[in-house]
């Protein structure tokens, strides 16, 4: 594998945060976070564009990697590390023509049967989710729960498991405990912008 996933992968939100996308990146880098998603289901590909560009420059001169959400086209312009796709984006085949293979790719699966069709596809990782109930994401498939989780995690030993919705620091040990790799999360980090940088560095403190 071309790199290890970490333990925390906070995931950008303008609305949510009331933060540009570059100073909620700051602000997780300087919490400690290695990486970094940015999702914006707004903005227009030239804005976010030019949002990710800054972003990879500032995670680039500060040793942390930025995955863009759904847009494999802008993370090949903006110079970012991969892309996080969903089940109905780019398939991960494409996505990986496009960005080669030091890219780092991510795949969205909701579901015992999506995860399982996913292990063949040239992915970095699977993502699964929603694990717990989220408002974040409105259009949310069923909860997973830590039980499905689990069973998922039984399909391949190998492939990293991003664990996503509705984890906190609350829950994301259990979580952890559960399978995944790795716990991605919006709101329970970027809510509140004066805290973002304490609460990355309190969820890099569990085990
Ligand atoms: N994807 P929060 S759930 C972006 O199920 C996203 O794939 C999900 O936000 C999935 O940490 C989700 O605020 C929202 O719950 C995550």
């Amino acid at each position: 594998m071309k790199f290890t996933i970490p333990k925390v992968y906070p995931i950008t939100d303008t609305r949510i945060s009331g933060l540009s996308h570059l100073e909620q990146v700051r602000r997780l880098i300087l919490g400690g976070a290695s990486l970094i998603q940015l999702r914006d289901k707004h903005a227009p590909a030239g804005e976010f564009y030019t949002a990710a560009a800054e972003c990879v420059d500032h995670a680039h001169a500060n040793g942390a990697k930025i995955i863009i959400n759904d847009r494999a086209d802008i993370a090949l312009a903006a110079g970012a590390d991969g892309v996080h796709l969903g089940q109905d984006d780019l398939a991960p085949r494409h996505a990986r023509d496009l960005l080669g293979q030091a890219a780092i790719i991510g795949f969205s699966t909701h579901s015992l049967k999506q995860a399982r069709d996913a292990i063949g596809h040239p992915i970095d990782y699977i993502a699964i989710g929603p694990i717990f109930a989220t408002e974040t994401k409105r259009d949310s498939e069923p909860v997973v729960g830590l039980e499905g989780l689990r069973t998922i995690r039984l399909l391949d030993p190998g492939i990293p498991i991003v664990a996503i919705g509705g984890i906190d620091r609350e829950n994301a040990a259990a979580v952890l405990a559960g399978g995944a790799d790795c716990v991605a999360l919006v709101s329970s980090v970027v809510s509140e912008p004066s805290e973002i940088e304490d609460r990355i560095q309190q969820l890099l403190q569990l085990n």
